[in-house]
């Protein structure tokens, strides 16, 4: 599948400066920044810089570098948002089955609650 990116979607905006955001952590490939609408304790949403609409895009596009950046921002911030001894969630919808918002590649991380099941039963 070829991926067309949407350089007007509203994480392009945050990354441009175009709208503010609530940074957490930052590389020169990564941004990490809190969910406007946080479904958890700590709702934190990691995006790689670069124009990437979903996870398998960024798998295949993506640099080495930016791969690695990305993994290790999402890997330390689990220590540093204080879930990793309770537990968390990595979540990234993609598409329409996916339900996926903004097409511009995010891991959400959630946590400092009990999260239920993975799924709820549609
Ligand atoms: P998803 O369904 O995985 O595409 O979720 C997109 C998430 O993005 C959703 O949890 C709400 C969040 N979001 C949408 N607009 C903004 C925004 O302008 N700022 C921030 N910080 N988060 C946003």
């Amino acid at each position: 599948m070829t991926y067309t990116y949407d350089d007007q979607n509203i994480f392009a905006k945050i990354l441009r400066g175009e709208i503010p955001n609530e940074t957490v952590h930052e590389t020169e490939h990564t941004l990490a920044f809190r969910d406007i609408y946080p479904q958890a304790p700590v709702h934190v949403l990691v995006i790689p810089k670069g124009p990437y609409v979903c996870y398998d895009h960024f798998a295949r596009a993506a640099s080495d570098a930016e791969i690695v950046d990305y993994t290790r921002v999402v890997g330390q911030l689990c220590a540093e948002l204080g879930v990793q001894e309770d537990g968390y969630r990595l979540i990234s919808n993609a598409g329409a089955h996916g339900v996926q918002e903004v097409p511009h590649l995010h891991v959400h991380i959630l946590g400092g609650r009990v999260l239920g099941r993975m799924l709820a039963k549609a």
